[in-house]
């Protein structure tokens, strides 16, 4: 699939193939990559907003809710995160089942009424194991897709058959992050390896359904570990549809959680980076906003971000309250991008 037919979002006016002046590149190197992102901080920005402007003309946000379908439990050592079993002492964080499919199909409606138009499902599992909770999981996907939402989910590593299953139930986007460089990936997580994500990407691109993939900054790496992550994302064959790009939530009990802040302009150069090497995908301010003040949060979306997670949690931790989202756009004159109403 080439990059001008990677888009089918409700309701987006956007150029679908790179409009004049665009360049959509694969063959990025690591110096163009950091000069890029040490470029002085309004020089980057206009760049980046440039870019923005010339693909997404209407300029909207995208708001995205996301849930937690199933809980804590799992069996990975990711190390920023509260839902794995071995910090759960340190965390306190309970497991819990996958939740019924009735009771997501009812958050999913819920979302969609407070104007998400993408719907994202997290599993805190390695991997999907076929049975009956995987089958729970593709009903979860159709009864979204039936509300007229992008249905996206997350649920660790794939094979090709239940990528095929994923995408016969109508998923939209699959999210699995790379999340740092391969450098610095062993430092974070060896429970497995960077090149099983990569593997989990391709066979969710073989299988026709969109690549949501991005990463988590403030873990402790390096910029050239932040440029590599970024060159990686943008060196695929097709681009990943979505990026999202966080700020690590460094929660206690987790290995992590005595990590400095990230600040304001560190996420600022990462989302205007992606945003110039990826010109075409959505880039998604996803975790830490609880951590960034308002002008932070326009300033990364001045920056080339064009989504946000609504509602009071992500998957386990805070987010900023729906109203407050609602009134800083508002106030900022920015628009969301619509949901269907033809359902
Ligand atoms: N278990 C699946 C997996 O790892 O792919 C899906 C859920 S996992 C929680 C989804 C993503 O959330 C991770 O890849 C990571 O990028 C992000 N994440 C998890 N904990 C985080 C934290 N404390 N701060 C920022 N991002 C986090
Ligand atoms: C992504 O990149 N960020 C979201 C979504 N994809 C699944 C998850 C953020 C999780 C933050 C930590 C938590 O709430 O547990
Ligand atoms: Fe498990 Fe995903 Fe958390 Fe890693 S990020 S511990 S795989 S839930």
């Amino acid at each position: 699939m080439s990059d001008s037919a990677a888009h089918d979002f409700h309701g987006h006016a956007h150029f679908t193939a790179p409009p004049p002046g665009v360049v959509v590149r694969h063959d990025w190197t690591l110096p163009e990559v950091r000069a890029l992102y040490e470029l002085p901080l309004l020089e980057l920005v206009h760049k980046a907003q440039s870019v923005h402007r010339a693909v997404f003309q209407d300029n909207k946000v995208q708001l995205c809710s996301l849930l937690s379908i199933k809980t804590g439990g799992c069996p990975e050592d990711c190390g920023y995160c509260p839902q794995a079993a071995r910090y759960h002492k340190d965390t306190g964080l309970q497991a819990e089942k996958l939740m019924s499919v009735p009771s997501v199909l009812d958050a999913a409606s819920k979302a969609r009424a407070a104007g998400a138009t993408r719907f994202c499902m997290g599993a805190a599992w390695r991997e999907v194991k076929d049975g009956p909770q995987f089958d729970n999981v593709l009903e979860m996907v159709r009864g979204v897709k039936a509300l007229g939402m992008e249905a996206c989910a997350t649920l660790g590593m794939l094979t090709d058959s239940q990528a095929k299953r994923l995408k016969e139930a109508g998923l939209s986007a699959y999210n699995h992050n790379l999340d740092t460089s391969e450098d610095k990936y062993a430092d974070i997580i060896s429970t497995r390896t960077y090149e099983d994500r990569l593997n989990t990407l391709e066979r969710v691109r073989q299988a026709g359904i969109s690549v949501c993939s991005g990463g988590i900054i403030g873990l402790g790496e390096s910029v050239d570990d932040r440029c590599k992550l970024l060159l990686t994302l943008s060196n695929q064959e097709v681009h990943p549809e979505s990026v999202p790009i966080n700020a690590l939530v460094a929660v206690k009990g987790t290995p992590l959680q005595d990590q400095k802040p990230v600040q304001t302009v560190e996420m600022v150069r990462t989302i205007a980076t992606a945003r110039i090497l990826m010109p075409m995908a959505m880039v998604r301010l996803s975790a830490g906003r609880m951590q960034m003040n308002e002008e932070a949060q326009l300033l990364c979306m001045l920056a080339g971000a064009n989504s946000l997670f609504f509602g009071e949690k992500l998957l386990t931790t805070g987010n900023p309250e729906y109203t407050q989202d609602m009134a800083l756009l508002e106030k900022a004159g920015i628009r969301p991008l619509e949901p269907d109403t033809s359902r």
